[in-house]
């Protein structure tokens, strides 16, 4: 495993962005005209943009596969330390990725205490832990196969439990901030899954990890509709998460996965009510088409993702940036993109509605909400949804010594050929 690539790299950043200067100019001058004709000033966009950040998962450093099969590729990291090196390359090229969400136990490692040192020697701190009481693993008790924190069994609920706790206790000892809890529990037949007692289990237990929840942490509780239990799902919308995090208490809030809604879901409309409620937790960010696709963000819907940037923006305003701070994770699974450019791709798609939604002129669509003029409330989103904004985008990426192109330096530099080499080498 080798420490530390970033000062060969910075180098030949450095050299990058002297060359595509002119490049870099024209792009800028793009943004630059659009706001002056607005009377927005590039300085104060480019401030908020520079506090955008983003935590990437650990999880899609790797590939994801289907229900089906995966296809493993050539130098695909092994480890979560190999992980959090691929996810290193994300932060330095695109200055806004600095924070790695983790999954338990898919991450767990015997010396916590040595991954935080290495995460941080390569500028990078931990965000959420995920528990997985989805799946089995070996040397465990009891199985997860009718469910886990949902249980009918109050031994399986106990041993989920526990789960949770040494997730959590893991996720302390490398500085993580929340634990996300996402179940499989449910059922594939009528009649197989008793529905209240069932949610009723699932508030029990929760209430147990939420007890032992460390100091400063908030937990996220994440729902979906369906998969991998076709007829039921505990939790299976934001109003069953919202019920649950008022049960529990203020430090429990709604995570809001992207691909977690049935076709056709107004998301940008459940996470302003969230926010009204006070409940809004945080994102994981993806696309999708038909349902929990987990492609890449704004690939599929980016209008979508540009309101939902919106209600976020909006709010902010409202409330203060500082009362206000969502997490903000990307939950993806990288199939046949190399995960690092995917990510990439990912992050500037994800500043880019962000981007856009700042430049809402938020005063002339009140008013034109005030006469009830859909037409012109309409084209106000629309117009900022069309800014030309990368210009901006790179000029913060820059800033923080990042590419003025991540894709294209990285598919450069053969990253991933040395990658291969190094970890066929290496056990
Ligand atoms: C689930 C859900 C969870 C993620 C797993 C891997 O569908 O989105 O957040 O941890 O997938
Ligand atoms: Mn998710
Ligand atoms: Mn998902």
């Amino acid at each position: 495993m080798r420490d530390n690539f970033h000062p060969a790299l910075k180098e030949r950043l450095e050299k990058e962005a002297r060359r595509t200067r002119s490049d870099f100019e024209r792009l800028y001058q793009l943004s630059v005209a659009y706001l002056g004709q607005r009377g927005l000033k590039a300085e104060v966009i480019e401030k908020q943009l520079g506090r955008f950040s983003l935590a990437v998962p650990s999880w899609a450093f790797s590939a994801g596969g289907t229900r089906f099969f995966r296809f493993p590729f050539p130098g695909e990291p092994r480890n979560i330390f190999e992980k959090l090196e691929d996810a290193s390359l994300v932060h330095l090229l695109s200055g806004m990725a600095p924070r790695v969400a983790l999954h338990y136990p898919w991450d767990k490692i015997s010396e916590p205490a040595v991954l935080k040192k290495y995460a941080a020697r390569l500028q990078l701190g931990f965000d959420a832990m995920n528990s997985n009481t989805f799946q089995d693993f070996p040397g465990q008790k009891l199985s997860y196969k009718w469910g886990s924190l949902c249980a009918q069994d109050p031994k399986v609920r106990s041993q989920a439990v526990r789960l949770n706790l040494e997730a959590m206790e893991f996720g302390q000892k490398l500085g993580c901030n929340s634990l996300v809890v996402w179940l499989g529990d449910g059922a594939n037949h009528p009649g197989q899954m008793h529905f209240r007692k069932s949610f009723d289990y699932y508030l029990s237990s929760l209430a147990r990890i939420y007890r032992r929840l460390p100091r400063g942490w908030k937990l996220y509780l994440e729902y979906k509709p369906y998969e991998p239990a076709f007829y039921y799902t505990v939790n299976f919308d934001w109003g069953c998460s919202f019920a649950a995090a008022s049960r529990l208490g203020n430090r429990c809030q709604v995570l809001v996965d992207l691909g977690h809604h049935l076709p056709g879901a107004n998301v940008e409309a459940v996470v302003a009510r969230l926010i009204q409620l006070g409940k809004l937790g945080g994102f994981h960010f993806n696309d999708s088409k038909y349902g929990d696709d987990d492609l890449t963000a704004g690939s599929i819907n980016s209008f979508r993702l540009f309101l939902i940037m919106n209600e976020m923006v909006d709010a902010a305003r409202e409330r203060g940036a500082k009362n206000f701070t969502p997490s903000l994770m990307i939950d993806q699974s990288h199939n046949l993109k190399d995960p690092i450019e995917e990510m990439l791709q990912t992050c500037e798609q994800l500043a880019a509605a962000y981007c856009r939604a700042l430049l809402v002129d938020r005063e002339a669509l009140a008013d034109a909400q005030a006469r009830c003029d859909a037409l012109l409330a309409e084209k106000i989103l629309q117009d900022a949804f069309e800014a030309p904004v990368r210009g901006l985008l790179a000029k913060v990426r820059l800033a923080k010594g990042g590419a003025f192109d991540p894709i294209s330096f990285y598919r450069k530099t053969g990253y991933r050929k040395q990658l291969t080499e190094r970890r066929k080498k290496e056990v």
